[in-house]
């Protein structure tokens, strides 16, 4: 397992207001390098799959509402303890609790629209890069 790598995608909100150079610099300055990077939409049976840990819960037609509505970028990052750090770097999941200087306290307008994702675990940072990205993709 390759406990050095983790998964991002920075949400349609962050596309909308422009705010994709930005928040890549955070994540450069904060040390990651950039293994995968695009421009991608998801469809509405990609958001389905991606988030069915959530299909119970009843935010979850909204989040998929969300996630589609518009352009995503999608990206693997590197960095020792990577999928920690970058939880780190994004703050709480609700941005009203995530702390000064994270992405999310910055970029985040509310809990349904927050900015970025990352990746919870070693093992859903590999699958949830395997999801975007070919092998042909990342360097
Ligand atoms: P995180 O993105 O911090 O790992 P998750 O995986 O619990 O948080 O939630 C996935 C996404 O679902 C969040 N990024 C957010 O867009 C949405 N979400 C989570 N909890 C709520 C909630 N209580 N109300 C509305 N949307 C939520």
């Amino acid at each position: 397992m390759i406990t050095n790598r983790t998964f991002t995608m920075l949400k349609p909100d962050s596309v909308e207001k422009g705010n994709i150079g930005a928040i890549m610099n955070k994540i450069n300055a904060a040390g990651f390098k950039i293994l995968a990077l695009k421009l991608t939409k998801m469809s509405v049976l990609d958001a389905e799959n991606f988030y069915s840990v959530h299909k119970e819960r009843p935010f979850f037609n909204d989040l998929v509402e969300y996630m589609t509505r518009g352009p995503i970028v999608a990206a693997i990052l590197e960095k020792d303890n990577a999928v920690d750090d970058f939880r780190s770097l994004i703050g709480a999941t609700n941005p009203a609790e995530a702390a000064v200087g994270t992405i999310r306290n910055e970029f985040a307008d509310s809990i349904s629209e927050n900015a970025v994702h990352g990746s919870d675990s070693d093992e859903n940072a590999k699958i949830e890069g395997d999801f975007h990205f070919s092998g042909r993709e990342v360097y």
